[in-house]
């Protein structure tokens, strides 16, 4: 594997991303490396999974990797993306998952860390969900999965304002279960993995299958999920998005100038 490395800690297998030089950003490589990790995991031997970035690594992971946006509509994280498969591959995975969060999250990687089961991080676990800065529009599932978690007015204050939130404030909202101390992080998060790994395996992972069925109980139908992503289409071949990519790129701040109807 180029983009992440993997060890196994008594029953617990950790999965570290390693593309630091682009902020561990959710390229299709690093989704696809991380979704055969998880399948390659020997399920006789390892009991619960922790997903983290590397000790010195300031950033958790930069979210998508906004090289792969376009301008011509083409929606980057529809259900067959590499980005939602990845998203799938950690909610539906049988093992408990554990986030071991070291620092930064951004933008899809906020939705990356909320599809593992439990977050734990460190002073550094900042998250800023960032659409509104690129002129994105995000998409009923990842919604879905932030309602599941957190109040739709948390929800929507994160997303309006794009604003990074401190890791207090993410233990506050519930976003993250604990916050610890930079040198405790790994030896809490063993200690969790091991306490869940002596536990009966068979008897949580149905509780993770149920969540989840529980979860997307709220289903919408075919033609909203259709027309919906017709909406969004237009705005993904709008002047915002151009300007939220360039501006991204120029590192300047975008000015956005398209109204809604
Ligand atoms: O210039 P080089 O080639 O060295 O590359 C730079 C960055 O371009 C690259 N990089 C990324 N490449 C693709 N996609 C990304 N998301 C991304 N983020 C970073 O990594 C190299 C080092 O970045 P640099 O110099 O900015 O590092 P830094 O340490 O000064 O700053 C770290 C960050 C994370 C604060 C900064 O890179 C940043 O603000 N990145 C963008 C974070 C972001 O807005 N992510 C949202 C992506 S869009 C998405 O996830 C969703 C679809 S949505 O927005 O809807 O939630």
């Amino acid at each position: 594997m180029q983009n992440l490395t993997y060890k196994q800690h008594k029953q617990v297998g950790i999965i570290t991303m390693n593309y630091d030089a682009k902020r561990n950003a959710l390229s299709k490589n690093l989704c696809q490396e991380i979704i055969m990790q998880l399948s390659e995991i020997d399920k006789q031997k390892t009991r619960v999974v922790i997903l983290t970035a590397n000790a010195n690594a300031k950033v958790w992971s930069a979210g998508h990797d906004i090289r792969d946006f376009k301008t011509n509509g083409e929606d980057p994280i529809n259900y067959t993306s590499y980005f939602s498969q990845l998203l799938r591959a950690v909610t539906d995975y049988p093992l408990p998952i554990i986030a071991m969060i070291n620092g930064s999250v951004w933008g899809g990687a906020c939705e990356l860390a909320i599809s593992c089961d439990i977050l734990i991080g460190t002073s550094k676990a900042t998250f800023a969900i960032t659409p509104a800065k690129l002129g994105f529009a995000y998409n009923l599932s990842g919604l879905q999965r932030y309602l599941n978690i957190l109040s739709s007015n948390v929800i929507k204050e994160l997303f309006f304002t794009a604003e990074t939130i401190s890791a207090e404030r993410a233990l506050q909202i519930g976003l993250l279960n604990h916050l610890v101390e930079e040198q405790e992080l790994e030896d809490y998060c063993l200690a969790m993995a091991e306490q869940i790994a002596a536990n009966a395996l068979q008897s949580i992972s149905i509780v993770k299958k149920q969540l989840n069925i529980l979860q997307g109980v709220h289903r919408v139908s075919t033609e909203t999920i259709e027309t919906n992503d017709a909406e969004r289409a237009e705005i993904h071949a709008g002047r915002d998005f151009e300007e939220g990519l360039d501006a991204f790129f120029a590192k300047r701040v975008p000015i956005f100038t398209e109204s809604v109807k």
